[in-house]
Parts: structure tokens; C-alpha cells; sequence
């Protein structure tokens, strides 16, 4: 299969228009840019955002040709030979559930269950990344934490499709304010490689104080795009091994998840001798609880890895308590990494 139609993605400029039939999705976290408008699938958060609200996150996944796509079920999609895009949203208050179960439970196993019935309906095994937001993350739901309950959902859904834990995709989850629980994917033809992180217990693996069930999701992937690759890195934050650390330090905290950072971009690199990822190729968005610790997370994050970096800053709940930042990233080459 030709795999020469590579995925680009690209910053909406406020007031345009997006090209609608070679768009395969967008992201917009914050507001809705003035003008916006697309039959492609979108996915919305209205997280505040930190800095110039100019800086919100538009983002549009694009190819040179033509996408075909629809609807299934709550899913909005795109696709190319090689690529699906979805995003779907499910206001929990519509739904139906019994007494003393979850409704956010029930909306997220729901939400997996129609991802993965429409990749095996169109062909695309592998889930590569995925974007979660749900409200009131952190509120009791059924004598549990949301976050849980919707691990949980995740979880089942997984399992009742006989997808393993360890090829979950990369991913983020964090906590909005309001809004329905919403999901972005990217899935392909062919599998992605995914990359675990040598400082941290995997996710799938997490002992059972954080959850009932383990959140489903890979610390970083490698994805054939073209000629190239894509790397996704899901939501990384302050803890190693399995424990939160430097709480109450947000810039202690800043600088252990570039260290997570750094060790997968390590691994990610091995192979790209010739041209390995470096901090000025990832596109990041960068998660802060407290607004008010923008300016020293963003100072830090620079101190760090230079004022060059591309950025947006967002107000959100990371899913733990104890976590006041969380950072993720994506980067393209445009060519693969040779097998050692
Ligand atoms: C962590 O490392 C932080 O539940 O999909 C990061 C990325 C986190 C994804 C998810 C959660 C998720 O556990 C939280």
C-alpha cells in the first residue's frame, strides 16, 4: 500500500478559512477563531488559555488531496489510504444508566466502544493517539474519582474488543471546567512503535492505588507518515516510577517532566543517527493547574529548552491532585528511523 500521502499539520491563522475537502480534522482549545467553519471533524475544549489569548490552539490536520469520511454513531471522522481522524463528545446527561452506576463510566466505554467498532468497520487496527477531556475530573461520582470512572470505561471497552493494555495508544487526559467528555483519535493502517519510558512504570502497568483499572495508554509512539514518521508524547508529567514527586513545587515538578521528556526522546531517537528529534521540532502543549504559575513554568520550561520552543499554555486539571503540570508533544521527520 502507498504510503505517499503524508499527514501534515498546521496552525489555523485567526479568520482563515480551512480547505475543507483536504482537512482530516482540527483542534481548537480555547475559542473557536472568528470566522471558523469546516465540514472536517472537530474537536472543541474551551480551556482558558495562558499568555495572549491569541495564542489558542488551532490546529489542523491536513493532506494534498481530497478526504473521504462521515458519521458513525457520536463520531465524526475523516480518512485518507492510510489515516482516520475522529472526535466525538458525549454529554453525559443524556444518557441513561442505572441507579449507583457511573454516567461517565458509562459514556467513556461507550465512546471506546464506537471508536473501535469504526476501525474495524474501515480498517484501521491501530490507534495511535488519542485526546481526552472530561469535566469535573477530579468530583466523586459513585463513591469514585471521575478520573477513575473513566479509566474503568476505557478499560472495558479495551478488553471487550481484545485489545492488550501494551498496545494502547499514546494519549493525554485532563480536566475542563465544563463541556462533555471529549475525544479526539488518530488511528492508522498500519501499526504504530510505541515507546515506553525507562524512568516510569507503564501506565497500563500502575499498582492499584491509582484506580481499579489502569489507565490505557503508551508514554510515546512512532507513527509512518510518507516517507517520514510522526512522533506522539502523551501527556508526561512529574513522576517516576509510579509516584508523584516534588509536590507543591511547580518548578521542581517542570524539570522532572523534561527529564521524562528527555529519556523518551532518547529512546525515540535511537535509529535517527543522522537526524534525531531535538527540542525545537516538537510542537507542545504544556498544562497548568494554576493559572498563576504560567509565567514560572513557562520561564522554566525555556531556561530549559530555549525561548524558540513552540508552545501554547492552557489552564487545565491534570489528572492527579498532585501533578501542577503536565506536558505533551508531537513532531514530524521526514524520514524513518532505520532498525538497529
Ligand atoms: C500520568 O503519567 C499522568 O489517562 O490517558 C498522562 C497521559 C496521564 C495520559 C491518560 C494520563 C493519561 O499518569 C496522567
Amino acid at each position: 500500500m502507498s504510503l505517499n500521502v503524508p499527514l501534515q499539520l498546521t496552525q489555523l491563522e485567526s479568520g482563515a478559512t480551512v480547505a475543507t475537502e483536504m482537512t482530516l480534522g482540527v483542534h481548537c482549545l480555547g475559542a473557536i477563531p472568528a470566522g471558523f467553519n469546516s465540514t472536517a471533524p472537530v474537536q472543541h475544549v474551551s480551556l482558558p488559555i495562558l499568555g495572549d489569548a491569541a495564542d489558542a490552539l488551532n490546529e489542523v490536520w491536513h493532506v494534498s488531496h481530497a478526504c473521504s469520511g462521515g458519521q458513525f454513531e457520536d463520531i465524526a471522522y475523516r480518512r485518507t489510504e492510510d489515516v482516520l481522524f475522529g472526535s466525538l463528545a458525549i454529554d453525559e446527561a443524556r444518557l441513561a444508566v442505572e441507579d449507583g452506576s457511573s454516567r461517565l463510566h458509562a459514556a467513556t466505554e461507550s465512546a471506546y466502544r464506537q471508536i473501535f467498532a469504526l476501525l474495524a468497520a474501515e480498517g484501521f487496527s491501530y490507534l495511535w493517539r488519542t485526546w481526552n477531556y472530561l469535566p469535573a475530573i477530579h468530583e466523586e461520582e459513585c463513591g469514585l474519582e471521575r478520573y477513575r470512572q473513566f479509566n474503568i470505561g476505557r478499560h472495558q471497552a479495551f478488553s471487550a474488543f481484545a485489545r492488550p493494555v501494551d498496545s494502547s495508544p499514546a494519549a493525554c487526559a485532563l480536566g475542563t471546567a465544563t463541556g462533555p467528555l471529549s475525544i479526539a483519535f488518530i488511528a492508522g493502517r498500519q501499526a504504530s512503535t510505541r515507546i515506553e519510558n525507562p524512568r516510569q512504570v507503564s501506565a497500563f502497568a500502575y499498582p492499584s492505588q491509582y484506580g481499579p483499572r489502569s489507565p490505557t495508554f503508551t508514554r510515546a509512539a512512532t507513527a509512518p507518515n510518507g516517507d517520514g514518521e510522526i512522533l506522539f508524547i502523551s501527556g508526561t508529567a512529574s513522576i517516576v516510577g509510579h509516584e508523584t514527586l516534588h509536590h507543591g513545587n511547580v518548578v521542581a515538578q517542570t524539570r522532572e517532566t523534561v527529564a521524562n521528556l528527555a529519556a523518551l526522546l532518547e529512546r525515540a531517537n535511537r535509529g535517527r543517527a543522522s537526524s534525531p528529534y531535538q527540542w525545537n521540532d516538537l510542537i507542545y502543549r504544556v498544562y497548568i493547574r494554576h493559572a498563576q504559575d504560567y509565567a514560572v513554568v513557562r520561564q522554566t520550561l525555556e531556561g530549559l529548552l530555549g525561548s524558540a520552543i513552540q508552545a501554547v499554555y492552557m489552564q487545565a486539571e491534570v489528572c492527579r491532585h498532585d501533578l501542577l503540570v503536565e506536558i505533551e508533544a508531537l513532531a514530524f521527520k521526514p524520514s524513518k528511523a532505520t532498525p538497529s
